[in-house]
């Protein structure tokens, strides 16, 4: 059986982590994600941290197994946030979309796991310095607010920039994926797009069928809020794109996109919704349990890495 020491590190059975997906990722995908040997994560995203509660409370009322929180950091409730998983004791915390340095000392003294998300070296040597548990080196691959290095070259630089363990997230949704990312020196993967189409996970079905439709070219980046963000292409992406060609303002790009992914999630808007996805979306084929997708990522890994004995000679 394949085991790293990101395994150890979580007390998991698999390395393989869910990201933290703001509005997809709910206490029922993260539940189903760690009693099937991963780790599940709550995405905070800008919800209320009563309603994080809430999530939070969803988890362990199925599983006994460990599991995280994403704080997402352009959240205005990050200090609240951060108190209520040092309250709850939430095993593991990863964070997005800013630097969660000067919450270490709060959530080390309570116990908890730190895992930032990077996409740089730079932000990953400073947060390895301030005693971080692991990094998600996150490649451009991925959906949602991205960085600029694409996975193959960001992870084996930030692998050899830190001797924490690195699991690689941006384009991988199966074992191909998952045995490239332990070649690049990672200690596990982080799959989002991919679990957004398990049966567990509570987005509307619109938006889970058109990440199966997707193809290799129907992701493209936006920009808002000064970050970029890739999504599947459709009406609003279009929009975005006319307000870019026009020489829009951020503060009107920022204007558009509000409300758009909760349009995706909840009502299934898939026309004027911002379908976050990665370019990986093209390899998700059906929609089945978290269970059956972790267990089909693992024989595939395992198949993969006992086919390349062979290719050695001499
Ligand atoms: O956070 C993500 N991905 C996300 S968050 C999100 S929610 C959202 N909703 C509406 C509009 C926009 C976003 C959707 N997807 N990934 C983790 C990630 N973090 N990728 C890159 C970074 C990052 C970037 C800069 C981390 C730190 C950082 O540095 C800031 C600093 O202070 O140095």
């Amino acid at each position: 059986m394949l085991h790293t020491p990101l395994c150890d590190l979580l007390g998991i059975t698999y390395p393989i982590i869910q990201g933290g997906m703001a509005w997809v990722a709910t206490g029922e995908l993260a539940a189903a994600v760690s009693a099937a040997g991963g780790l599940g994560i709550i995405g905070a995203g800008s919800a209320p941290p009563e309603a994080v509660r809430q999530e939070i409370r969803k988890v362990r009322e199925r599983t006994d197994r460990p599991f995280g929180v994403n704080i997402y950091y352009m959240s205005p409730y990050v200090e609240e946030l951060v108190d209520l998983v040092c309250a709850e004791r939430v095993p593991v915390v990863t964070s997005g979309a800013g630097n969660p340095g000067k919450h270490l000392p709060q959530l080390k003294d309570a116990g908890v796991k730190v895992i930032p998300v990077v996409a740089s070296v730079a932000l990953a040597r400073r947060l390895e310095r301030l005693g971080v548990d692991a990094l998600v080196a996150e490649g451009m691959e991925c959906g949602g607010h991205i960085g600029e290095i694409a996975t193959m070259p960001l992870v084996p630089q930030i692998v050899d920039a830190v001797k924490i363990p690195v699991i690689a997230a941006g384009g991988i949704a199966d074992g191909r994926g998952l045995v490239a990312a332990l070649a690049l020196g990672a200690a596990g993967v982080q799959m989002g797009t991919r679990f957004i189409c398990a049966t567990e996970c509570t987005v509307h079905p619109n938006y889970k069928q058109a990440v199966l439709k997707a193809g290799d070219r129907d992701t493209v980046v936006t920009g808002m809020t000064g970050h970029y963000v890739r999504v599947l292409k459709n009406k609003l992406t279009r929009q975005f794109e006319e307000l870019a060609a026009r020489g829009a303002t951020w503060e009107e790009m920022d204007r558009l996109g509000t409300g758009k992914l909760r349009a995706a999630v909840v009502e299934g808007d898939v026309e004027y919704g911002s379908l976050m996805a990665g370019q990986s979306a093209a390899l998700v084929r059906e929609i089945k349990p978290a269970v059956a997708i972790i267990e089909e990522v693992m024989a595939e890994a395992e198949t993969v890495i006992s086919s390349f004995a062979r290719l050695v000679r001499g």
